[in-house]
């Protein structure tokens, strides 16, 4: 296939390199307007694609979409023109809420999201590093997306394991629900996720929890607490040496993805008039933190 990576960070090109191993056509959209970028996967051949390429733009048959998900808008804005109807487009990040926006622009193309466990890291603009075997799930977004299953096969052969998922939307929504527990508490303690095994946090995380229950049940997802708590607690042990991705946005002090994790569950809550006042808390503590940057 000719598949373009909108977003060559460390997950786009773990993704990139493994799919170029693969024997797909893969070419880049990164922000520098170099014709060409070389990635190195591992201890792999270092490996050159072409970057910014209008033709390869138009010829994808997959455009996989790895940038954060408020760069998401303004990444695909300028490339709309350019982009086929036939092409499927994948989002895939952290967080919920761009789907929608990417669907009322590219309506006639299939969209697709994906949500991944694989941990990647980049140690320079050239080397990436496959650090956390996970899995992928992949699902339709809108109808046309949801007739793509055979991407399971091709995502599968390059990084494994992938699942399609028809019920996509539900799987966002545990990821969402797991994000929004491990990544702004450790963002604001500058901890490890595995801290949060700890027990001055045990009360809050049980607080936290029990709100993303009672949210996520009236947005139809079926959970209950011993569940979600359960599976929150697992990825907080699997990941307990690890710094979450807004660990690491704030220690940089780049934007976080709050707007699209915390911020989208608030959302939703304000919809069904919830109360969910310790993830409004949360909220708010990230965004003073990013205020406080700007003021400097
Ligand atoms: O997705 C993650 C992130 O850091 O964004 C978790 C699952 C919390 C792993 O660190």
């Amino acid at each position: 296939m000719n598949i373009l990576i909108l977003g060559p960070g460390a997950v786009g090109s773990l993704w990139a390199t493994k799919f170029q191993l693969a024997g797909h056509h893969v070419s880049l959209w990164g922000r520098t307007s170099e014709s060409e970028l070389s990635l190195q996967l591992d201890d792999a051949p270092l490996t050159t694609y072409s970057n910014q390429s209008i033709s390869s733009l138009q010829e994808a048959d997959l455009i996989l979409i790895t940038v954060k998900a408020w760069q998401v808008e303004s990444a695909i804005e300028p490339l709309l023109p350019h982009i086929n109807a036939d092409t499927i487009v994948m989002l895939m990040h952290n967080g919920m809420g761009t789907a929608e926006w990417l669907e009322s622009k590219l309506s006639d193309n299939p969209i697709v999201i994906a949500t991944t466990t694989h941990g990647a890291y980049k140690p320079t603009k050239q080397h990436v590093l496959h650090t956390g075997h996970g899995y992928t799930q992949v699902g339709g977004f809108n109808a046309k997306g949801a007739k793509c299953e055979f991407l399971q096969d091709v995502m599968n052969h390059a990084l494994p394991s992938v699942n399609w998922n028809p019920n996509i939307h539900s799987a966002l929504w545990t990821k969402l629900a797991i994000n929004c527990a491990i990544n702004p508490l450790t963002a604001i303690h500058q901890c490890k996720n595995g801290d949060l095994a700890a027990e001055q946090y045990s009360s809050l995380l049980e607080a936290i929890t029990h709100e993303l229950v009672e949210v996520m049940n009236k947005e139809a997802i079926v959970t209950d607490f011993d569940t979600l708590h359960r599976t929150i607690m697992q990825v907080v042990n699997a990941t307990a040496a690890n710094y979450s991705s807004m660990r690491q946005d704030v220690f940089h002090k780049r934007r976080t993805e709050i707007d699209f994790i915390t911020g989208y569950l608030l959302q939703a809550a304000k919809k069904h008039q919830i109360n969910t006042p310790e993830n409004a808390k949360l909220y708010q503590c990230l965004k003073q933190i990013e205020q406080s940057w700007t003021e400097q």
